[in-house]
């Protein structure tokens, strides 16, 4: 049985890290059963991230790389038949929604006061003191120096707020009227997209982005018809 060691849900959704959901939605879709360790201990995950997963001793980091493994291991239901235009289309968005798109709503959570506040209650309340105190402290500073390394935290607020929009409208764009990215039957572009976009629409911070993405009523239906498909 496959292990996934992620993060305890959080902010009413199946996991507030779009990577750990993207992933447990995708083992969902292609049918595979698992095991949810909802432990969130990032400093025995091999890359001091998550998710990862076990799966016959064998362990593997990484929502991408995990999806290759599942691929190549079980066979690939969601995307088997794309063709490599399709394929193409799909990385790109992944692309846009893990390295940029994903930035622009750290920064939402973690640097405005008000945000960070619901953000500590809702990742750390539950620890024991003393971590409760000391997690959110190193937590928020390390988010702070990934946002300056990876270069989004060096623009404003309202820079930042201003890229996440476009690649939310991108989003919307492209899916325009069809029932899931690629057409009539989800693919793992959508385990991806309705992570990520359920975790700007339906957790409770209130910003720009999640503004944006209500004034865009499919990406709400969209994501409805995926928790309806994947059960979570
Ligand atoms: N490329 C990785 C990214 C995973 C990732 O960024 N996970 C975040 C949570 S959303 C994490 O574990 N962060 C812990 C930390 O930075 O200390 C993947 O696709 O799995």
């Amino acid at each position: 049985m496959i292990r996934l060691h992620q993060f305890a849900p959080a902010f009413g959704l199946p996991n507030a890290s779009p990577f750990c959901m993207k992933l447990e939605v995708y083992l969902r879709l292609a049918g595979l059963p698992y095991e949810a360790v909802n432990i969130g201990d990032v400093l025995k995950a091999p890359k001091r991230k998550l998710p990862y997963i076990e799966d016959d001793g064998k362990i593997v980091a990484d929502s991408g790389l995990i999806i290759d493994y599942l691929k190549s291991r079980y066979g690939d239901p969601l995307d088997g038949a794309l063709s490599n235009e399709e394929k193409a289309v799909a990385l790109a968005f992944q692309r846009l929604m893990e390295e940029h798109l994903y930035w622009a709503a750290v920064h939402t959570r973690w640097v405005p006061d008000a945000a960070w506040r619901a953000t500590r209650e809702a990742f750390f309340s539950s620890y024991p003191a003393p971590l409760r105190w000391i997690l959110p402290y190193v937590g928020r500073r390390g988010l702070l120096a990934q946002l300056q390394g990876h270069g989004m935290g060096r623009h404003s607020a309202q820079e930042i707020h201003a890229m996440g929009c476009r690649d939310i409208s991108a989003i919307a764009d492209f899916l325009g009227d069809k029932p899931f990215m690629l057409g009539a039957q989800p693919t793992s572009l959508d385990a991806t997209t309705y992570a990520f976009v359920a975790n700007i629409l339906w957790a409770p911070i209130d910003s720009p982005l999640r503004e944006h993405a209500r004034a865009l009523p499919p990406l709400d239906a969209y994501c409805r018809r995926m928790k309806e498909r994947c059960g979570i």
